[in-house]
């Protein structure tokens, strides 16, 4: 048995006003309960480190670079570096990175338990848009702020296991958990920050994006299997909800623990990698079950394409 003890270390709310040094704090303090709860592993959100700064419309880049960070580590977030490594817990949380030749990602990182960093994952699926929308109830411009991840889904392994990494729209995409499960995944690691209102259709209610956000991450732990580990950054954000529902997910698509609260939360399970199994080599074995013959759209079309003899009355 590989148990690894796995930490979804939910984040409340972060205001625009908060520091890095006062969220690296909370960080901390849910990685010392973490280490109370003997986990091995912990995961927190997408953008842990600010608020989610892609809510405002903003024209200066001396402005938006606040909300980048320029190397990883750095003198903020050193502290939790540190007390990973005196802890001997894993890491992985998402930040807005500037690289030192000036591109703009949404990315999340994964260290090994003596806090190296091993992997690192630029978001690729970037929701939203890129100029102020006026039909909008509140703005979501990451595709304003960060440029489409370049490195791929890939699969790292950590801790005697395949761990990879992907963040928040991304685990909408079946296309996504596939390309790890390909590379044999036996951990997906995502944060996220959704609304718990939708910009474009007010009356969906928060019922129906907490099952959205259940439905996608049990599908691809399943259809992969994978264990699925999905963690939010929740609460009221300078008066913008953001939903909780942070879930860790086994093989088989059951949730075996969901956070109850908007605000920090640690929940926590205890992971046999080795439960992957048997789904890979039976219902889910891909080398004997796919027939890649039929697949091309996947890979080489965006968008639809009607079929031609679609009747045009
Ligand atoms: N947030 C949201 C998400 O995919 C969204 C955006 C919400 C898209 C609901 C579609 C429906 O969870 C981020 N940051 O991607």
């Amino acid at each position: 048995m590989r148990e690894i003890v796995i930490g979804g270390a939910q984040l409340g709310a972060i205001q625009k006003a908060d520091t890095r040094e006062a969220v690296v704090d909370r960080m901390i303090a849910l990685l010392q309960q973490a280490k109370g709860a003997g986990c091995d592993l912990v995961v927190y959100p997408e953008l842990a480190l600010t608020t989610f700064f892609p809510r405002w419309y903003i024209e200066d880049s001396a402005e938006v670079d606040q909300w980048f960070e320029h190397e990883m580590p750095n003198d903020a977030t050193r502290p939790l570096f540190d007390a990973a490594k005196a802890a001997n817990i894993a890491i992985s949380f998402g930040y807005a990175e500037c690289t030192p030749d000036g591109h703009h990602f949404n990315t999340s990182i994964l260290t090994d338990r003596e806090a190296n960093i091993i992997g690192k994952y630029r978001k690729v699926h970037l929701p939203g848009h890129s100029e102020y929308d006026t039909e909008r109830a509140f703005q979501h411009l990451e595709k304003r702020y960060f440029e489409p991840g370049d490195l791929g889904f890939p699969v790292w392994r950590n801790m005697d296991a395949l761990m990879g990494m992907c963040i928040c729209n991304d685990r909408r995409w079946p296309e996504v958990y596939r390309e790890m499960g390909l590379q044999g995944v036996e951990l997906v690691m995502l944060g996220y920050n959704t609304p718990s209102v939708n910009s474009q259709m007010s009356d969906e209610g928060l019922e129906k994006r907490l099952y959205h956000s259940d439905l996608s991450m049990t599908a691809g732990a399943y259809q992969n299997a994978t264990w699925v580990v999905g963690v939010a950054k929740a609460g009221d954000e300078d008066g913008h909800p953001l939903m909780g529902g942070s879930i860790i997910v086994d093989p088989n698509g059951y949730v075996m623990a969901r956070a109850e609260t908007e605000g920090d939360e640690l929940i926590v399970h205890a992971c046999d990698m080795d439960a992957c199994a048997f789904g890979k080599t039976t219902i889910f074995d891909f080398g004997r079950h796919r027939r890649i013959e039929h697949y091309q759209r996947i890979g080489t079309q965006t968008g639809v394409v009607l079929p031609d003899a679609w009747p045009t009355s």
